[in-house]
């Protein structure tokens, strides 16, 4: 609350003002004069063309580098394996984000004011085609890292964390640790004879010293090479992993990488503090900056039900957005939201708690100092 007291309102009043201008004066029963005659800004919550929480849309994605942070939407879902629809992802976490207007009381964040942020709108991805629309993926969010931008990725199916690390890690000059949410370890080579969305970690992490690249993947273009050269295994730590469903190869993968799987019993074991701990330690070990990739599946279903591949014994919102707030305070080189499926969800409770991911990571990051310009618009002491 007191830090709060001592971040300037500007950005409110100039709200305020380009509303009048542009919207035009209120009726003049209206007493409130600040309001116009047409919605231009937040308010009303349920008005108007919603970009992510009502941030300027850079249509003009050449000027994405005057922003400190984008929002980036991958609607690409061609690498499902069971429910298809996170295409549709970008848009609902859009439309639910208008319910937020970035004033924080417990994380003592006033985001409008602390973080130039804009909605770059979506990556114009191939629906048909998998290895085309990765190859987009990282060219696009290549330009935004490189820009200057935070990039928040929000998919999309998890495929997609492939070519989102693959736009970033050649840009990091050292080490990229990856810390990973999901009741899935995402390890598999090949799912189907495709890379889907069981796969991103496999092409990620590097696995160059123990994996057999002889193997059949050799031959395809696409595939030649495994592994992106500073992303090792040692740094790819991955929480929340459990359930009945699809670890066999990944598992098998894992182990022979050696990378860290913290899994759901271990989870509830050691509890947030600890856990994120050791996520930390492990992630940031001899590395330069780490990836947070959060896919919305690790949250109960009970309390994320629009998604992909549900698998019940999941993260609460509470622990898991614990989760996010202390990974996040060391920075993140970017951070993904995957796996929202509007067409299964609830009310938009999924894609709400997905919004609430961002918010929390973007919210952490600012007071810690590592994004933002906190110190500008802060009251000195
Ligand atoms: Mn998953």
């Amino acid at each position: 609350m007191k830090r709060l007291r001592k971040i300037s309102q500007t950005k409110q009043e100039e709200e305020i003002e380009r509303g009048l201008e542009l919207g035009l004066e209120a009726a003049p029963s209206i007493n409130d004069r600040s309001i116009s005659l047409f919605s231009r800004g937040h308010l009303p919550a349920f008005a108007g063309i919603n970009t992510f929480m009502k941030a300027p849309y850079c249509e003009d994605i050449k000027k994405v580098g005057n922003y400190e942070a984008a929002f980036v939407g991958v609607p690409f879902d061609t690498g499902t394996t069971y429910r298809p629809g996170t295409r549709f992802g970008p848009q609902a976490v859009r439309r639910i984000s208008a319910v937020y207007d970035g004033y924080s009381v417990d994380g003592g964040v006033d985001l409008p004011e602390e973080l130039d942020i804009c909605d770059a709108g979506d990556i114009f991805v191939i629906p048909g085609n998998i290895e085309k629309s990765f190859d987009q993926v990282s060219m696009a969010v290549s330009h935004v890292y490189t820009s200057g931008a935070f990039p928040i990725l929000v998919g999309g199916d998890h495929s997609l964390g492939y070519p989102n690390v693959r736009g970033i890690a050649p840009h990091i000059d050292g080490n990229v640790g990856i810390i990973h949410f999901d009741r899935h370890i995402d390890m598999a080579d090949m799912d189907m004879d495709e890379r889907m969305h069981t796969t991103p970690w496999y092409w990620t992490s590097n696995g160059h010293e123990s994996v057999d690249r002889s193997a059949s993947h050799h031959a395809h273009t696409h595939m030649h090479d495994v592994g992106l050269a500073n992303c090792p295994p040692k740094n790819l730590v991955q929480i929340g992993i459990g359930g009945w469903y699809g670890s066999r190869r990944g598992v098998e993968v894992a182990n022979e990488r050696g990378t860290s799987v913290i899994t759901m019993a271990d989870f509830e074991e050691m509890g947030t503090k600890k856990c994120a701990e050791m996520a930390l330690e492990l992630a940031w070990k001899d590395a330069k900056a780490v990836y947070l990739s959060f896919d919305i599946d690790s949250i109960d279903p009970g309390f994320a039900p629009g998604t992909g591949t549900p698998e019940p014994g999941g993260f609460t919102p509470r622990e898991a957005l614990e989760m996010v707030r202390l990974i996040s305070r060391e920075g993140l080189c970017g951070l993904e939201v995957v796996e929202v499926s509007p067409p299964y969800d609830v009310n938009d409770n999924t894609a709400q708690l997905a919004c609430r991911v961002i918010l929390d990571a973007l919210g952490t990051m600012v007071v810690e100092g590592k994004i933002g310009h906190r110190d500008e618009v802060m009251e000195q002491d």
